[in-house]
């Protein structure tokens, strides 16, 4: 374990002092636990490893929710560490005290009610076991959130020295080591053979991207690939697919034979929509962990995240090609649409252009999301993309953000749209606490554009107050109160350079106004000219 996170409180003051003391740990303190929670969420996201995350009882635990369950659908190993009331203060009127046993239900893939701890030989073993576990339970199988629950009495500080304690095991290893999971078996067995039309969709979650897309090209399989699975590269990547599948033209000459899909499902409605009419064709999915996505029912065999062997395949002739051809011209029509000014699918497109290659994207839920789906065009190597896209929340995004930051590497941007800024505008406060560099791209359309795309849109009476929910906030006050540089570009050219004063160091804000409505013609426009394109 690299890091930890805190809150304040008495009673957490025990599980505080421990990680903060312990010279292998860095421990980030968060004044707000559900800032601490997604912080850490991004910490976890980024690195992989397992990071604790510690807070008070009451109502603080409870703020962890929502990283816990996002935690649970993304497959992010975090350790939660929440301060309870020993057996005696519970349910009597104490103060700050709820029930916590299975607080967050079974978003977690393990709890424990953790014995009062007191300092023997045998119970020192049993807490370093219980660690262990923790850590390896976060770790292993697919990784995921554990709550160990503690029960602590007063004083909550040491009154007196601690015994000695040789129970650790020497050179500091770790007290319980765990043979690593075996590889899985060779991708042959049941199902039909793949032939013909074969394609690759693949989301995030899919194992060694770079070879998939090395593979892909090899083999003229034509590759799908969300952002967020890493594997938009290489010369079979399909990067405008969202746009192409909403043209019934092409679905008519673009029957596949065979579907392989590894990983999560790409948010891509056209694409989901597609893959379920395609019920009669065989799918396959491969996924080391299991997941399940398969929200059609049209998945026939469930691999444990192998490619298929090569003398399997039997790739039709000029089918990529195909493929490739159709997203050029969509490429094209992208761009003569879009133009130079100002527009959120433009800086979906281009905002990685100005990002150095060792640099990590984190893109917000709503249209930010499904923007850089459908514009971003492929590109041998680049920014990493993440995003909270397990239970597609915009809550936390902020501090997930500094999160991904906290963990060092290259500079980290976030693209994020107002409502979801507002929704964690206090996790604007790492910046200043722990003078953490973050290239903020707002895209301000005052409101939830998302929702114009929607039939909800039509409901004149409630729409815009209660769906839309424009709020008129100045995020220059914003950036203000917590210490961060603020920038508002009109065009592309002010933009990039903005971003460029933003890598030199600190968090900026860089603003960009949009229209809703406005955004909704744009989108249709460009969706328009590319059918058209296409089928001619
Ligand atoms: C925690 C949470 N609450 C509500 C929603 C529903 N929701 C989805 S998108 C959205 C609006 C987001 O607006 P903004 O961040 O400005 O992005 P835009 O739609 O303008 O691109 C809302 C409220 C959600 N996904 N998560
Ligand atoms: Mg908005």
């Amino acid at each position: 374990m690299q890091h930890a996170c805190t809150s304040p409180g008495s009673r957490c003051a025990p599980l505080v002092l421990s990680l903060v003391r312990e010279p292998r740990l860095r421990s980030w303190s968060h004044i707000d636990e559900r800032c601490a929670g997604f912080f850490a969420l991004g910490m976890a996201k980024a690195t992989g490893i397992p990071v604790a995350v510690t807070c008070t009882s009451g109502t603080a635990a409870a703020n962890l929710a929502p990283a816990v369950i996002e935690a649970s659908h993304a497959r992010a190993p975090l350790i939660v560490l929440t301060a309870d009331r020993p057996p005696e203060l519970r349910d009597v009127g104490a103060g700050q005290t709820i029930d916590q046993l299975k607080l967050y239900g079974d978003a977690v893939k393990w709890f424990s009610e953790v014995d009062l701890p007191d300092a023997a030989a045998e119970r020192l073993r049993f807490m370093r076991t219980l660690a262990c576990r923790a850590y390896l339970t976060a770790l292993e199988g697919p990784s995921g959130p554990v709550h160990l629950n503690f029960p602590l009495r007063d004083p909550l500080v040491l009154d007196r020295e601690l015994p000695d304690d040789s129970t650790g095991r020497a050179n500091g290893h770790p007290f319980v080591m765990r043979e690593p999971p075996a590889d899985p078996p060779p991708a042959r067995g049941p199902g039909p053979r793949p032939s013909g039309r074969l394609l690759f969709v693949a989301g995030a979650g899919t194992p060694q991207p770079a070879d998939l897309a090395s593979y892909a090209a090899e083999h003229a399989i034509p590759l799908l690939a969300d952002p967020l699975a890493g594997a938009r590269r290489g010369g079979a990547a399909v990067a405008h697919y969202d746009l192409l599948l909403r043209d019934p033209d092409f679905l008519a000459r673009h029957r596949p034979d065979f579907v392989f899909r590894l990983g999560d499902l790409p948010t891509s409605k056209p694409l989901r929509a597609w893959l379920a009419s395609l019920a009669d064709v065989p799918q396959v999915a491969s996924d080391p962990y299991g997941t399940w996505h398969d929200p059609d029912a049209v998945v026939g065999l469930r691999l444990r995240g192998r490619l298929p062997q090569p003398d399997e395949l039997e790739v039709e002739p000029g089918w990529l090609d195909s493929w490739r051809a159709a997203d050029a011209t969509a490429a094209a029509m992208i761009d003569a649409q879009l133009g130079d000014e100002l527009s959120e699918p433009l800086i979906a497109r281009r905002l990685v252009d100005w990002l150095p290659q060792d640099a990590r994207l984190f893109v917000a839920s709503s249209m930010p999301i499904r923007d850089v789906e459908s514009f971003l065009p492929a590109r041998e190597d680049g920014p990493r993309v993440l995003a909270n896209r397990g239970a597609n929340g915009i809550d936390g995004t902020v501090s997930a953000a500094f999160g991904v930051a906290a963990t060092g590497g290259g500079p980290v941007a976030l693209l994020i749209g107002d409502v979801a800024l507002a929704h964690d505008i206090g996790g604007l406060l790492a910046a200043r606490r722990h003078e953490l560099a973050l290239t903020i791209v707002l895209l301000n359309n005052n409101g939830g554009g998302i929702f114009h795309f929607l039939p909800v849109a039509g409901e004149a009476d409630a729409f815009e107050e209660h769906v839309a929910t424009p709020h008129d906030l100045d995020f220059g006050q914003a950036a203000a109160l917590y210490g961060c540089a603020y920038d508002r570009p009109t065009e592309p050219e002010g933009l990039r350079g903005a971003i460029e004063r933003s890598l030199n160091g600190g968090t900026t804000i860089i603003e960009v106004r949009t229209d809703r409505e406005q955004n909704l013609a744009l989108h249709r426009r460009v969706a328009k000219a590319v059918a058209g394109a296409v089928s001619a």
